[in-house]
Parts: structure tokens; C-alpha cells; sequence
């Protein structure tokens, strides 16, 4: 039996799939041959997805804990005990603190509505406190929200003649844009890297620059200058778009190409290049990764993307403009039910879940916590204090998940999640504009449970009694279907295009501001090297990273550093070092290499802890900073080095 399906990690890609099951077990899954995007391909983290499904350690029954808070002592208990319990502390909380002692917390662990927003009825009906904020993109959210352009249809690509892969390593991140960037060379298209890292995708690319990281604004401001000095920035189009190019000008009149490459760590002729490339190509396409946003000025970054893309007048022609969030126009809100929100609750930041957690800042504090469809103990900025938070005795907290994560081992109660094999789901993407139904293959697990299915148990336990608590996954999964869509539509295939239009070339009702303060490089503490965090080839965030498989392909958590800056620590490629950071440290193995500039360290992957006492985690290391727009500068951490 083949039954069609999805990826429902948090992937621009969002693969279809076919799993094939024989006697109850799914013994292999593909990519869909004629999805436009998966190509009958998956990834190196997902070609084994039924691994996951039968791993030993996956939990298949709700637990309750029994040792301290973070030990892992847990013993099994039963779905009604689980839920009764859940339910009790709930309605104690509620009576005691008010609903805003309760906090939902998710995130796209599935991208799937059902089992992101299923639960999330429940919190609404309550008037719990609600979640805001992202941990992903903040940056380039805010931007949009204000109006500014960055959804390409990445099967435009082709059409592009100029491609920079800016911040963003697509072979590991999101690999299947790549056959598109292959096309667009056939036809005669230059593609140029900017990463301060060698990557597969630099190595791939016409030209790889590597600037310092966080200096990019200083590039963009640049190429902006270069194209008013030279009479071939779009005035029409910036007429019709911008507020506030006078304020521009003055922005980027410094930023001479010999300024920019004493301030990028670039040779002047290499800003030139760039520069002159863009200006001549029509049309320019900007892809910019999420990495070069984790960093206080990370709107600064996607605001002068955007003036590019625009001055450039590359928006103008289908395959140009700048590509951060590429979505198809797909409202999932309603499949949470805000229309049951009970009075008007707070809104928590989702990116600062350590200040939320500390009952000294939030007030009144949280008491109860649900999190699902994400592992905050090792994704959250502000680490120390996070953990503080996690271990409060008077903090009731319930985490649902696949595994006994690094934030399940805080729970209370652990409730076993079904995988994207179990349940019926649907989800739109942030890389290409498909929508794509989810159908499971097998049974649920053991006891394992999806979302909705636990929302439907646990409502009736709270005295919530509206139909929306009744609906089943696949009423919920419909609920976000556009007007004449149906589930049984999608069917064969399984997924549809919803596309969303190219941003008309006409007057906007509200203006772009282009234009930030004056920019400047991030200084580097003296004696510290600056350590990014990029993504693992194997690992997608930290989902995966306690499956054997990945991590004999990634190996022990390592830590790439310069030659220069191996020597003036006098260490050697291969020894075992520790980091320390702003409040922790991360043991690693040192790789010596020139793939990346001296003074900036890359620490690849987000590792468990568990019951290390110096895991490669990185947020051990991170700083408490964040964008204005509240993007956690992950990026922008700090580290002194030394021998093990
Ligand atoms: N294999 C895999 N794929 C994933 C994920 C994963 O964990 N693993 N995670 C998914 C998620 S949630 C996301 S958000 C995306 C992220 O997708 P990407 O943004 O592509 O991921 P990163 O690897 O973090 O960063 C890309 C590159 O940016 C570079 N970089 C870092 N800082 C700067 C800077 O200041 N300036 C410039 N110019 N470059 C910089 C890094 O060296 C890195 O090579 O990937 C998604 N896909
Ligand atoms: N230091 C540092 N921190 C970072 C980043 C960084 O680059 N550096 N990147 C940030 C970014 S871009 C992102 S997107 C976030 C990601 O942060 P998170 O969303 O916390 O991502 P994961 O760590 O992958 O955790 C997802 C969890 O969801 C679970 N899950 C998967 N499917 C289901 C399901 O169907 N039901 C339930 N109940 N659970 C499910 C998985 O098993 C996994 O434990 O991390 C951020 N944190
Ligand atoms: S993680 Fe991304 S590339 Fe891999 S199968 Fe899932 S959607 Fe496709
Ligand atoms: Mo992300």
C-alpha cells in the first residue's frame, strides 16, 4: 500500500511523500516523483523517517515524574490519569492565579495546523495567556508585516540572471531550491555566495564572498550607493514604494566600496564586483537565509535586502526581488479557533520563554505550561535562566512530544505525540507555494496520540463544551482549505498550488521605509571570537539530534576555527576544547580549517544536553539579546576558547 504524505519539519522544502507499508509497517518512504519542488527526493535527515516511528527510546505512553525536575525519573502512567491530572492542576491554577497563569508554547516541530493549533482551541476557550513573537525570521516577519516584498515563487528562479545566496546554505537547508538555481545558470544566470562560511553551497557557487558576520547592512548599503551614484537605481519604482529615500542617500553616502570593505572585511574590488553585478543584471535575485537575521541588528540586514531588491528595480520582472519567506497565501489561524478566545488575555513573547518563566518579571506569574511541537530547553536564547525557570516546584508543566526531550525531562506530565506516519494534517510551506495534505500510513503508535485527539479528551475535563471540541483531525485540517477546496480533492495528488502574486508595480498605500539608523559592525569583545551557529546537514533544528543514524553522520559536536586563530591559542586540529560563553560552556572537538575568517568560530547543530555536563548545546553560550523586533541574536555570541 502507498499512501501519499508530507514532511512536516520546519523546512522551507516541504516535501510530499509516499510511504509504503507492508504488515503494518512503513518499510520505506520517497519523495513524491511529480511534486514540482521534492522531485521524488528527500533529504539526509528525512529518508529514513520511519526510523523515528520505531526508535526504541519514542514514547509511547503518558508519563509522570518522579525524580527532581530535569533528572529524566519518570514512571508510565495512563491516558485518563494523565488527563485528569492535566485537568485538575489547570482548573487549580485557573482558580487560584486566573487563566493567564496558564501559557501555551509551540512551535513548528510539525508545520501541520492539526497538530500545531488543535490544542491551542483549548487555551483560547480558557483565556490563557496567548503566545507571541517568533524565534525564526523575526526580522524578516516584522519587515513584511510593514508591508515589504520577500515571497518569490521559487519556480521563477529560472528566470533570474543574477542569483546571491546570501546568508542562506541551500544545499543543507533547503536543498531542493537548487535544481531551480541550476536552471537559471543554464540560462546564463551568475550565482555568488555571501557567507562568512565555506559551505557546500559557496564551494558550488561563481563567486563566494565572506564578509564578517553582521556587516552584511553595510554591504547592501554599498551596492545602494553605488546604483544612485551611477544613475541606475529605479526611481519610479522607489516613487512608488518608499517613504523615505532622501534619508537612504544620506544612510548610504558613506559607504564608499573602500569604506564597506574595511568595515566587511572584503577587498574593495570584491564590493565593486558585486556591486556592479547587481547593477547590471536584470533581472537580480536575492535569497537571504534566516542565520544573518539571529543578531541584534537583524532588521537592519533585511531592510537593506529589501531597499536592494527594490532600487534595483529587480521586482519588475518575474524570477527577481528578494526571497526571504516564499509561502503560499494560506490562513491556518482558524484552525485554532480565535474566535473562542475568552476576554482579551496577554500576549507572551515566544522568544524570551526565560524572563516569561521568571515569576520576578511576569506578572502574575506562569504556572501552568503546555509545549508542544517544540524543545525550548535547547532552542531558547537566555539558557541559565531558562532552566531556572524550567525547575520551579510550583511550576506545573506538561510537554508533549516524540521523545524525552531535553524540555520534556522538566515535565511534569509527558504525553506521547503521534509522527506525520500516525495522523492527518496539512500544511502550506515558507519555501514555495504548495499546499499539501498529510495521510497517515499507520496507526497510532503504542498509546501515542495526535493533537487534535488529545484536545478532543482533555476538553470535555476543563467543562469546555463547544462543538469546535468535538471536530475531528480531519475537520480541523479542512477548516483552513481556501473556499472550494476539500480534503478529498487532494487526494491524487496530494498537494495544490496556491500562488501568490507577484507585489503589483503601482503605488503602495503604505510606503517602504528603506532607510535605518547609521550602521555599524557589532564589535567583538577583545580576546573573544565570535561563534555562529549553523544548521546541520542531518539534524533539523534539534529534532533528530538523538537519533543514531545522524549522528554517525555528523559526528561529535566540533567547532571550526581559523589557523590563525588555532595557533594563538596554541591548539591543535582534533583536541577536545571548551567554550565558554555568557553564562555556560560547550565542549566540542576542534576542527582546524580555512573555511571560515579568522576571529569567527562555527559550532554546527543544536545538540540535547540530557545528562551531559557540557554538551555541545549552543544556547549554553548565547547572549540575552535580542532584535528590536525580538528576533533572539543567537549569532552573535561570544566565546573564549581553551584545551579541554
Ligand atoms: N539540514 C537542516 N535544514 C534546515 C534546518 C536544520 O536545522 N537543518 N533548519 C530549518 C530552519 S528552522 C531554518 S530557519 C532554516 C535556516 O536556513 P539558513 O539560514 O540557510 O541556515 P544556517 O545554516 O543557519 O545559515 C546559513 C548560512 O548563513 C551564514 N551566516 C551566519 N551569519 C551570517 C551573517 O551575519 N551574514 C552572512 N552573510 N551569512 C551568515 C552561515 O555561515 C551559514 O552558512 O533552515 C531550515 N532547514
Ligand atoms: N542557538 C540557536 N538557537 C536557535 C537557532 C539557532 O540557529 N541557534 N535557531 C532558531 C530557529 S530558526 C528555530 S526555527 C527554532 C526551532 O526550535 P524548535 O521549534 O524548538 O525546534 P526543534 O528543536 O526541532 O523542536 C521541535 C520538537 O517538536 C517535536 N515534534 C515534531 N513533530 C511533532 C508532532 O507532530 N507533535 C508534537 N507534539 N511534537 C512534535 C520534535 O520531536 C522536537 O522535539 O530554534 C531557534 N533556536
Ligand atoms: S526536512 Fe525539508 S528537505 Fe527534508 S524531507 Fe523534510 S521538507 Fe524535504
Ligand atoms: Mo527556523
Amino acid at each position: 500500500m502507498q499512501i501519499n504524505g508530507c514532511c512536516p519539519l520546519d523546512c522551507q522544502d516541504s516535501c510530499s511523500w509516499v510511504a509504503h507499508v507492508h504488515d503494518g509497517r512503513v518499510v520505506r518512504v520517497e519523495g513524491a516523483k511529480d511534486h514540482p519542488i521534492t522531485r521524488g527526493v528527500l533529504c539526509a535527515k528525512v529518508r529514513d523517517y520511519e526510523a523515528r516511528v520505531t526508535a526504541p527510546e519514542r514514547l509511547l505512553q503518558p508519563l509522570r515524574r518522579t525524580g527532581a525536575k530535569g533528572s529524566g525519573a519518570f514512571e508510565p502512567i495512563s491516558w485518563d490519569e494523565a488527563l485528569d491530572t492535566i485537568a485538575a492542576r489547570f482548573k487549580a491554577i485557573i482558580a487560584e492565579h486566573g487563566a493567564e497563569a496558564l501559557l501555551p508554547f509551540q512551535y513548528l516541530g510539525s508545520m501541520g495546523v492539526v497538530q500545531r493549533f488543535a490544542l491551542l482551541r483549548i487555551f483560547h476557550a480558557l483565556g490563557a495567556s496567548r503566545q507571541g513573537g517568533a524565534v525564526c525570521g523575526a526580522s524578516a516577519s516584522a519587515l513584511l508585516a510593514d508591508g515589504h516584498p520577500m515571497n518569490v515563487d521559487p519556480e521563477e528562479t529560472p528566470e533570474a540572471r543574477l542569483i546571491l545566496l546570501w546568508g542562506q546554505n541551500v544545499l543543507t537547508t533547503c536543498h531542493h531550491q537548487w535544481h531551480f538555481i541550476e536552471q537559471a545558470r543554464a540560462n546564463g544566470a551568475r550565482v555568488i555566495a555571501i557567507d562568512p562560511r565555506q559551505t557546500r553551497t559557496t564551494k558550488l557557487c561563481d563567486l563566494h564572498l565572506a564578509p564578517v558576520p553582521g556587516s552584511d547592512a553595510i554591504l547592501a548599503a554599498a551596492i545602494g550607493r553605488h546604483l544612485l551614484e551611477t544613475d541606475r537605481a529605479d526611481l519610479g519604482l522607489a516613487a512608488l514604494w518608499v517613504e523615505d529615500l532622501d534619508a537612504y542617500r544620506r544612510m548610504v553616502a558613506p559607504w564608499t566600496f573602500e569604506a564597506a570593505a574595511e568595515a566587511t572585511g572584503l577587498t574593495a574590488a570584491e564590493v565593486a564586483q558585486l556591486a556592479k553585478e547587481f547593477a547590471t543584471a536584470r533581472p537580480a535575485l536575492i535569497r537571504a537565509g534566516i542565520a544573518p537575521q539571529q543578531a541584534r541588528n537583524g532588521e537592519a540586514f533585511v531592510r537593506g535586502l529589501s531597499a536592494l531588491a527594490i532600487l534595483g528595480g529587480h521586482w519588475r520582472s518575474p524570477g527577481g526581488g528578494l526571497s526571504i519567506l516564499s509561502f503560499p497565501p494560506l490562513d491556518d489561524a482558524p484552525a485554532g479557533r480565535p474566535d473562542l478566545l475568552r476576554g482579551s488575555p496577554r500576549t507572551l513573547d515566544m522568544a524570551k520563554l526565560a524572563e516569561t518563566l521568571d515569576p520576578g518579571v511576569t506578572s502574575p506569574p506562569v504556572k501552568g505550561l503546555m509545549v508542544w511541537s517544540a524543545n525550548p530547553a535547547v532552542t531558547q536564547i537566555d539558557w541559565p535562566r531558562l532552566r531556572r525557570g524550567l525547575v520551579r516546584e510550583d511550576l506545573f508543566t506538561v510537554v508533549c512530544d516524540h521523545f524525552l526531550t531535553d524540555t520534556a525531562r522538566f515535565a511534569d506530565i509527558v504525553l506521547p505525540a503521534t509522527t506525520q506516519f500516525e495522523h492527518c494534517d496539512v500544511q502550506g510551506a515558507w519555501g514555495h507555494h504548495y499546499v499539501t495534505v498529510n495521510r497517515p500510513a499507520l496507526a497510532p503508535q503504542g498509546e501515542a496520540r495526535s493533537s487534535g485527539a488529545i484536545m478532543r479528551a482533555l476538553a470535555p475535563r476543563l467543562g469546555l463544551d463547544h462543538p469546535a471540541f468535538r471536530e475531528s483531525d480531519e475537520q480541523i485540517a479542512a477548516s483552513v482549505l481556501p473556499v472550494g477546496w476539500s480534503l478529498e480533492d487532494l487526494a491524487e495528488p496530494n498537494w495544490r498550488k496556491l500562488p501568490m502574486p507577484r507585489p503589483p508595480i503601482a503605488p503602495m498605500a503604505k510606503r517602504l521605509r528603506i532607510a535605518d539608523g547609521p550602521l555599524a559592525v557589532p564589535a567583538s569583545p577583545a580576546g573573544k571570537l565570535q561563534v555562529l551557529n549553523p544548521r546541520s546537514h542531518y539534524f533539523l533544528n534539534s529534532t533528530f539530534a538523538n537519533m543514531a543514524r545522524q549522528q554517525k553522520s555528523q559526528g561529535k559536536a566540533t567547532v571550526v576555527m581559523n589557523a590563525s586563530d588555532a595557533a594563538a591559542r596554541a591548539l591543535a586540529d582534533g583536541a577536545t576544547v571548551v567554550l565558554h560563553g555568557a553564562a555556560a560552556r560547550v565542549q566540542a572537538v576542534l576542527k582546524v580549517s580555512d573555511a571560515l575568517r579568522a576571529g569567527v568560530l562555527a559550532l554546527e547543530g543544536k545538540w540535547w544536553d540530557g545528562d551531559e555536563p557540557s554538551a555541545g548545546a549552543m544556547n549554553r553560550l548565547t547572549p540575552s539579546a535580542w532584535s528590536p523586533a525580538g528576533q533572539p541574536a543567537y549569532n552573535e555570541t561570544y566565546v573564549t576558547v581553551e584545551p579541554a
